[in-house]
């Protein structure tokens, strides 16, 4: 992309509503805008980081084997008269009338509404397990709305819904979600930590919060400091191993490890004191297991092996995308900007051209661009008329994790210096080491390329 042909509204100044760093860089490095309060657009940069985000999160339900699909914002209210929670969710919930004034609502949620799908379709254990997600845009209409992406009124989220014949079923279904949100979060470069919760409007009695420890975060946490260093389970994992996936939830829950609402001081006390983590975190994902509260009023209920009918045992599984985009920037920032962690960076590299309008540096950056592009690899090309000084500060800015920098000075010697964006590694190399180093082909891909 040509920063020329791009959308970029970079803001020099630091917006005074901006109360934390990732709010802050959020708006400054052009990649979302207020439309109202709790409600953002997302600019072409934000929208590009946005996707990365979902893109791990979708690999990982369908590693796991959740099927995707897509349910609607609006929903009626007579669902959710059937369950119960139409007057119970109160305040946050936008009502909304339509011409022929029937009640609909803004989907803060989605329990009720897969459960009408999921008892429309399936009536047998034959049919089971099953589980289906969907990434929506949700509406709660909070009390305070705050800090940018992390708490909006309008949010994305990341919803499945699993449908189980009993208890034993649905613990599985909650052990694979659960090993699917380690991976999910550990890809984005994330420490985030299960935390026992509690349920609130969604209910039951099984509920994992999973926490990004940051300064800034609204929740107060309590755990063991050794989950910052538990390893995360590989990508050869066997869903389907029940007594495998069991292993996993239990050393992942072996140790202390709790919200402020189910906070258990004297457990917490009999750590040894050293070990003890008192910190501020982000909420980042959410897990529930409600066994029939839902299934049981709107009679979704299956026959078993034995012929009996009894209602679906569920769990729902959230997680925020749009809260991440912002969690990401809390965990990865400095002084000048954001630094992305390679995997949800909106470009991998970005070509600066210090001479624009020089020749032999306009052919130089051209040629970069065109062969990394060439190669896959997502390039930002500053072709702007700017300082140099000016240009460096947008690309810290918007935190891409390679700058190739491009002036006459080093071309004179044939180079260009590749700089990482975090840390001090800077080298000066032809163009076609910095190809290699970024983007190495394959001895196949490089065959293909030869004339015939
Ligand atoms: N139905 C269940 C699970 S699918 C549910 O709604 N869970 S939740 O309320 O915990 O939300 C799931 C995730 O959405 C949260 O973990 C959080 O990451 C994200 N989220 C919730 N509220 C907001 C908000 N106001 N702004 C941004 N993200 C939010």
């Amino acid at each position: 992309m040509r920063l020329s042909r791009f959308f970029l509204p970079i803001l020099r100044e630091t917006p005074k509503e901006a109360d934390i760093a990732s709010h802050r860089l959020l708006l400054r490095a052009g990649m979302i805008r207020q439309e109202a309060a709790g409600i953002y657009a997302f600019l072409p940069l934000g929208l590009k980081v946005l996707d990365k985000v979902c893109r791990i999160i979708r690999e990982e339900q369908d590693r796991s084997g959740a099927v995707e699909m897509l349910m609607p914002t609006v929903q009626s209210a007579e669902l959710w008269k059937e369950s119960g929670r139409y007057d119970d969710y109160g305040k946050e919930m936008l009502r909304i009338r339509d011409r022929h004034d029937r009640e609909m609502l803004y989907g803060p949620t989605n329990e009720e509404m897969i459960t009408e799908i999921f008892r429309a379709y399936v009536r047998s254990y034959k049919d089971l397990p099953l589980n289906l997600y969907h990434l929506q845009w949700k509406f709660r209409d909070e009390v305070r709305p705050r800090f940018g992406l992390m708490r909006g009124r309008e949010f994305l989220m990341k919803d499945a819904y699993s449908f189980d014949l009993d208890y034993e079923g649905a613990r599985h279904a909650y052990n694979k979600m659960f090993v699917a949100y380690l991976r999910t979060f550990a890809r984005m470069g994330l420490k985030a930590i299960p935390m026992v919760a509690d349920t609130g409007p969604i209910g039951g009695n099984l509920s994992h919060e999973f926490i990004i420890l940051a300064q800034t975060g609204e929740s107060e946490v309590f755990c063991h400091r050794d989950y910052l260093a538990m390893p995360v389970p590989e990508a050869g994992l066997d869903f389907d191993d029940v007594a495998g996936m069991q292993a996993i939830v239990d050393q992942w829950t072996s140790l202390y490890a709790a919200t402020s609402e189910k906070h258990d001081e004297a457990a917490f006390a009999a750590i040894p004191e050293a070990d003890r983590v008192s910190a501020r975190g982000i909420e980042v994902g959410h897990i529930f297991y409600f066994g029939t509260k839902y299934s049981a009023p709107m009679k979704a209920v299956v026959a078993h092996p034995d012929g009996s009918e009894k209602p679906v045992h569920m769990g729902s599984y959230g997680i925020g995308p749009s809260r991440l985009v912002a969690a990401i920037i809390e965990a990865f920032h400095d002084d000048a900007g954001i630094v992305w962690p390679e995997p949800v960076a909106p470009f991998s590299v970005a070509v600066v051209n210090l001479k624009q309008g020089d020749a032999a540096t306009d052919a130089a950056c051209e040629s970069l661009y065109r062969d990394l592009s060439a190669r896959g690899v997502e390039v930002l090309y500053h072709d702007l008329d700017e300082r140099p000084g000016a240009k460096f500060a947008t690309v810290d800015l918007i935190g891409v994790p390679w700058q190739i920098l491009v002036g006459p000075r080093g071309l004179k010697e044939g180079k260009v210096e590749l700089k990482r964006r975090s840390g001090d590694q800077r080298d000066m190399l032809t163009p076609a080491e910095v190809l290699e180093r970024l983007a190495p082909q394959a001895p196949a891909a490089r065959d293909a390329a030869l004339p015939v």
